[in-house]
């Protein structure tokens, strides 16, 4: 037991000192709209985190990505900047920023900022001057284009290429005053940067080193890869049902992405230690993923990829299709093979964009504290730098939202208005929506039973989860078997083994695609992992070493046998003489 403690205290402090701090450390995403409300609007703010830092404490996470506080108009809840260097009211002051960033550091953790520099609101000054006239200086610092040879400006079908945007529609829009279009891969007041201008470039860079300087550690760099796009802008394969071209090939990983990349890395981050980066990177393939986070390359250290997360997609993010048995394991040992040598996974399941965990991958009903320990365990044990979105350490499920007005999301309400004029039923897309919109995650923080769940004294802007009553965090901290304890339980573990953070990943085959088994292994040391990912007991193979394996981790209180009874998980340990 002494020896243990002693050898893990050792290791720990080894990889806290290193460069690669971040391999084994836990990340905690801070959804502020909806995480704590101080002031009683109805919308978390700055105050409302620092106030909920013991919460944080006692979980055990390590770093805090912080989504959008910056100056916005919110036409995407903060994804829109119109400055990067100044808090919007809503939230808060600089001063309250810091003050964050201090009580963090003093309590050990760290916080990176979310960068989301592919596009600014319509409202930052760049985009007002370069809107202005066609030959103001910072024209050049966004995508302007003519209408189509032959089409008028403003005529159906003449936007300069066919592409459909993420939030529905055309991604161009024209601006009367000058006749020419902007790009904006996401809503029309979102417009696309042209990162191919230096000087867009060299704006971006000084704007991270201001944010640096004043303590940040690191950025989660909004749709990274979608910074450099084909410059001769082609269309894309038009859809039956639509009519517009997915362009994703033509601005996704475009020519000089690595380049730019590389170029950050000397600009910002040279010289700047334990810092950490992260890029979120739609559609991202392995070879793209492991380029970036090869660390001799000098790029990123870990991205977001979304094959995972894609799986239930059918037509649209918003036809979800059941997931076959197997399918989720085989995407996520897909991953974890290919970056295994070279590069870093990071590991995550749900964020402020995708439905909630436990309602999504598990059952949120009967079996909703076994499925949610149950995937929990299943990420948790991979290797590469999980992430936590906020509620997810409670089991927070999917909102109820019974009308059309209890959505918020633009992408979901962009979606519903062009499917209804394309012949789809509303109870049709309402149901696509309730499963798979975003304001799914962005329910406020369930924090005790009280009228709006602890997170505001007024009227919250999106409605509090009617299950806050037994679901909450103030039910859950007393309680041993909660799932709050077991992620407890799984980010001490990660922090106490260095097979969990760096240990080698191997699938094992136990004779049911149900069952998510693997083993890791450095050195000496091996855990092994197994997870019954479905609704039905199931009968196990467990290979020889198990047999003799220490149970260090389960979500059933007692062990029986080689049968998984439904969700259960379970973490065994060996040491080889
Ligand atoms: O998301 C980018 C992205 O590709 C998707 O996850 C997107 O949210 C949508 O669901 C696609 O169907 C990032 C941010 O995380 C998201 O909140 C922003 O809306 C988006 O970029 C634009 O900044
Ligand atoms: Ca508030």
């Amino acid at each position: 037991m002494t020896l243990t403690e002693t050898t893990s205290k050792t290791s720990l402090e080894t990889s806290s000192a290193s460069q690669d701090w971040w391999k084994s450390a836990v990340v905690y995403q801070v959804y502020p709209r909806s995480f704590a409300d101080t002031n009683g609007d109805g919308i978390g703010d700055i105050r409302g985190i620092i106030r909920k830092l013991d919460h944080l404490d006692r979980l055990g996470v390590d770093v805090i990505w912080l989504s959008p506080v910056y100056a916005s108009p919110h036409a995407d809840a903060g994804y829109d900047i119109s400055n990067y260097q100044a808090i919007d009211p809503v939230f808060g002051t600089i001063e309250d920023l810091d003050e964050l960033v201090a009580d963090l550091h003093s309590r050990g953790m760290k916080l990176v900022m979310d960068l989301v520099v592919n596009h600014t609101s319509d409202e930052h000054p760049w985009f007002v001057e370069s809107r202005s006239s066609l030959d103001n200086p910072k024209r050049d610092w966004y995508w302007w284009r003519d209408a189509r040879p032959g089409r008028g400006a403003g005529t159906p079908g003449a936007e300069p290429t066919n592409w459909e945007s993420f939030f529905s529609g055309p991604t161009w829009t024209l601006d009367e005053r000058t006749g020419q279009y902007y790009l904006h891969l996401f809503d029309p007041k979102q417009p696309d940067l042209n990162w191919e201008n230096p000087a867009v470039r060299d704006a971006v860079y000084s704007m991270m080193r201001w944010w640096l300087d004043r303590g940040i550690d690191g950025f989660r760099m909004d749709v990274i890869n979608l910074i450099s796009k084909d410059t001769a802008l082609p269309d894309g394969v038009p859809d039956s049902i639509t009519g517009r071209g997915d362009g994703f090939v033509h601005y996704a990983h475009g020519p000089r992405l690595h380049e730019y990349l590389q170029e950050m890395r000397r600009e910002v981050f040279d010289g700047r230690d334990a810092l950490l980066t992260v890029g979120e990177m739609p559609g991202v393939s392995t070879d793209e993923a492991l380029m970036t986070t090869d660390p001799e390359r000098g790029e990123l250290n870990m991205v977001f990829q979304f094959e995972h997360v894609g799986l239930d997609h059918g037509t649209s993010k918003f036809d979800p299709q059941p997931l076959e048995p197997g399918v989720l394991a085989d995407s996520l040992t897909k991953w974890q093979d290919a970056l295994g040598e070279t590069g870093w996974n990071s590991l995550y399941l749900s964020n402020h964009d995708q439905p909630r965990t436990v309602s999504r991958f598990g059952n949120d009903r009967e079996l909703w504290r076994e499925s949610a320990t149950a995937l929990a365990t299943m990420l948790h044990l991979q290797r590469g730098t999980p992430f936590i979105y906020q509620g997810e350490e409670i089991g927070m499920t999917n909102g109820f939202f019974p009308e059309l007005s209890d959505f918020r999301d633009v992408e979901s309400l962009n979606f519903y208005a062009q499917s209804l004029g394309l012949g789809c039923t509303a109870d049709q897309l309402l149901t696509g929506m309730r499963r798979n919109g975003r304001d799914n995650a962005r329910t406020p923080v369930q924090w005790d039973a009280t009228s709006a769940a602890g997170f505001s004294t007024g009227e919250p802007w999106i409605a509090v989860n009617p299950n806050h009553t037994w679901l909450n965090a103030s039910a859950q901290y007393a309680d041993p078997s909660s799932v709050f304890n077991y992620y407890r339980q799984l980010i001490s573990l990660r922090h106490d083994r260095d097979v969990i953070a760096v240990g080698d990943f191997a699938r094992v085959d136990v004779g049911d695609p149900a069952v998510f088994a693997f083993q890791r292994t450095l050195g000496a040391d091996r855990l092994l992992v197994a997870v019954n990912l479905s609704d039905e007991a199931r009968t196990v193979r467990f290979p020889d070493p198990w047999e003799h394996a220490e149970l260090i981790l389960a979500n059933y209180p007692d062990q029986t046998g080689p049968c998984l009874r439904p969700w259960e998980a379970r973490v065994a340990a060996t040491r080889k003489n």
